[in-house]
């Protein structure tokens, strides 16, 4: 179960519960080592721990067994059983086999009722904030883990995310004396690191005080910019990159492709400061011309997609905008 309920979830605060030793028992102590079910595979894994091929099987409505090769960490997924294909279960030096229905369908989360067809696979959403992202375990760390691990006797397991997913937290799951998972893992989309800090562009067109609030709404902060370097990484990293299909337009229409960042003078004109730290702005990439406060009315800096370059902008033009968390 989930249990993602304020907005401090990233930072190692709140763990979530899946149950898992007691449940797991009867899966453990009727694995058959030594054993492989013959030429019924459905579809093979590499390189993930055998929990992970139980889950497999468990969110996948056609298997009905799994073979595992520890040696190589190398998962199967059958679509008959032992009783369905006696005849096919053969000896095998260093695998094991084990029953879909020995392990509890706890075990494939948000999966364990889903409505998939015979030929479809559910896919696991469990280590996420919300049903927008996935993040399925990837397996064990096979540098540091013992035999028995694998198997999962230990109950340790490291978790990451998929590509595209930034991970927070350490990705460990442990198994603890009581029965339930403790996990620090969450897997967000979207998100671009460089150094300590990490960006994301949103899409939505907001004026500033609503980005800032956005930003501020996911332990974030409507991006600062301290130096030349941070500019330039933020616009060919993250700005460039969003605008590129774009770019024609864009450069004919130059003020209607822009992001928001933290910078206002709304305080005093003239004095323009970053709005989460409220220090000076010190480093500027000033498009020419400007800041000009253009009819009085421009106290928030927008980023040019076209150059980099930043203008001063009425506070409720509605634009793009890029969120900055720090790590650590
Ligand atoms: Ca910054
Ligand atoms: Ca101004
Ligand atoms: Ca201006």
């Amino acid at each position: 179960m989930l249990l993602f309920q304020n907005s401090n979830w990233l930072f190692l605060l709140v763990f979530s519960y899946v149950l898992c030793e007691d449940s797991l028992q009867p899966g453990f102590s009727k694995i058959q080592y030594g054993h492989r079910l013959d030429r019924k595979v459905i579809q093979s894994f590499a390189e993930v721990s055998f929990l992970d091929c139980v889950i497999e099987c468990l969110v996948t409505p056609r298997c009905k067994s799994v073979n595992y090769f520890k040696g190589a960490n190398f998962c199967e997924i059958n679509y008959e059983n032992k009783m369905t294909a006696e005849t096919m279960l053969v000896d095998s030096a260093g695998w094991v086999y084990s029953e879909k229905e020995h392990w509890p369908k706890d075990l494939a989360g948000s999966c364990a009722n889903s409505n998939c067809h015979i030929n479809q696979t559910c896919k696991n959403k469990r280590y996420s904030k919300d049903t927008f992202y996935e993040c399925v375990l990837s397996g064990i760390n096979l540098n540091t883990t013992k035999r028995e691990d694998a198997i999962g006797i230990y109950r340790r397991i490291h978790a990451s995310c998929s590509d595209g997913y930034f991970q927070f937290g350490s990705g460990r799951l442990l198994c603890q004396s009581n029965g339930e998972w403790k996990y620090d893992i969450a897997c967000e989309e979207g998100w671009v690191q460089n150094e300590n800090h990490i960006y994301r562009l949103f899409t939505e067109k907001k004026n500033w005080e609503s980005a800032k609030d956005h930003c501020e709404s996911i332990d974030a902060y409507l991006v600062e910019i301290e130096s030349s370097e941070e500019n330039t990484w933020i616009f060919q990293n993250i700005v460039q990159q969003h605008f590129l299909p774009k770019k024609n337009f864009c450069s004919h229409n130059k003020w209607d492709c822009t992001v928001w960042i933290g910078g206002s003078d709304k305080s005093k004109e003239t004095q323009f400061i970053w709005s989460k730290s409220k220090n000076k702005i010190t480093f500027t990439k000033w498009f020419s011309n400007n800041p000009d406060d253009y009819r009085g009315n421009e106290d928030c800096i927008e980023m040019l997609a076209t150059t980099g370059e930043w203008n001063d902008r009425p506070c409720d033009y509605n634009t793009h905008f890029i969120c900055e968390k720090n790590l650590n």
